[in-house]
């Protein structure tokens, strides 16, 4: 299909961007930390149109903060009917990083709904510090004052810089998801994997992985000492109808509450060794490891 700036224009005056949530689980437990929340297009004659097909457009023509606005108020209000405590990551496009408006909408529209702002997490890709460093260093910390927390999207793809992990004070790195997908196949994957969770780690970051399809992949990661992760394996993106059971299942939601420890320096070092990179990735060494509760939907 083809999706022209019309159709965005109508989407947005026809209130049909919604969003849907993907669970972000930790990878030792299984359990859900919060869900992801990602924009749809819910056409009557497309069905639900992904957001690659429109995102572009909205920012190229002005209407990602509208988008971004329906988006949000949908989530809080979701969350409003829901009785549990819920952490939500959302997507903020770099262009809306450079408007000091921004942080003062995003807490007008959480209190709207009476959602937290320390439940939420601001995803920017490293293509919002290429803009305007010093204005979005200013929204940035406004939001962390807000009690937002801040993730770097898509680590390792683009104009990836080791510095960009220092420009903001960003909680949270997200391992982009084509070195997870390369991961079991693909030894320079895998070291890139491993390097950046040990990176985020020296930074004090939580590294989430994303696009984790299948359970070697989980194995992996976990072995890695990757906290947190998302993707089909553990559950695709479900409509807001499907959240509150998601949510009760889930044994803790706020981040804060659920440190998560710090992979063992024994375990890391022994990963390290070529034999254990020349090993099948399909043999598991420790059965213990691989308790992982899968979360489909
Ligand atoms: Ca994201």
């Amino acid at each position: 299909m083809t999706v022209d700036t019309a159709h965005v224009i109508r989407a947005l005056e026809q209130d049909q961007i919604v969003p849907v949530y993907q669970p972000v689980v930790s990878l030792r437990t299984g359990d859900i930390t919060g869900f992801e929340v990602l924009a749809r297009w819910d056409s009557a004659e497309h069905g639900l149109v992904l957001p690659h097909n429109f995102i572009s457009i909205a920012e190229e023509n002005g209407l990602i903060g509208n988008l971004t606005h329906q988006v949000m108020q949908k989530a809080f209000r979701a969350a409003a009917g829901i009785p549990q405590p819920i952490c939500f990551a959302i997507n903020i496009s770099p262009i809306q990083m450079r408007y000091a408006s921004l942080p003062v909408q995003v807490r007008e529209t959480a209190d709207e709904f009476a959602f937290p702002l320390d439940h939420l997490t601001i995803e920017i890709t490293e293509s919002a510090l290429l803009i305007d460093l010093s204005r979005v260093q200013k929204v940035a910390a406004t939001l962390k004052d807000f009690g937002c927390r801040l993730s770097l999207d898509d680590f390792g793809t683009g104009f990836s810089s080791l510095r960009h992990l220092q420009t903001l004070p960003f909680n949270d790195v997200k391992i982009d998801r084509s070195f997870v997908n390369d991961m079991t196949t693909s030894h320079s994957s895998r070291k890139i994997v491993e390097a950046v969770i040990g990176l985020g780690h020296s930074l004090g970051l939580t590294t989430v992985a994303e696009g984790i399809e299948v359970e070697e992949q989980a194995q992996i990661l976990k072995w890695l000492g990757c906290e947190r992760g998302q993707g089909w394996f553990y559950g695709r993106a479900v409509p807001h109808q499907s959240l509150a059971d998601m949510t009760q299942q889930a044994s803790a939601t706020r981040p804060e509450a659920t440190p998560e420890p710090r992979p063992q320096p024994e375990a890391q070092t022994r990963l390290q060794t070529s034999r254990e990179l020349r090993r099948p990735v399909s043999q598991p060494r420790n059965p213990k490891h691989h308790s992982i509760n899968r979360r489909a939907t």
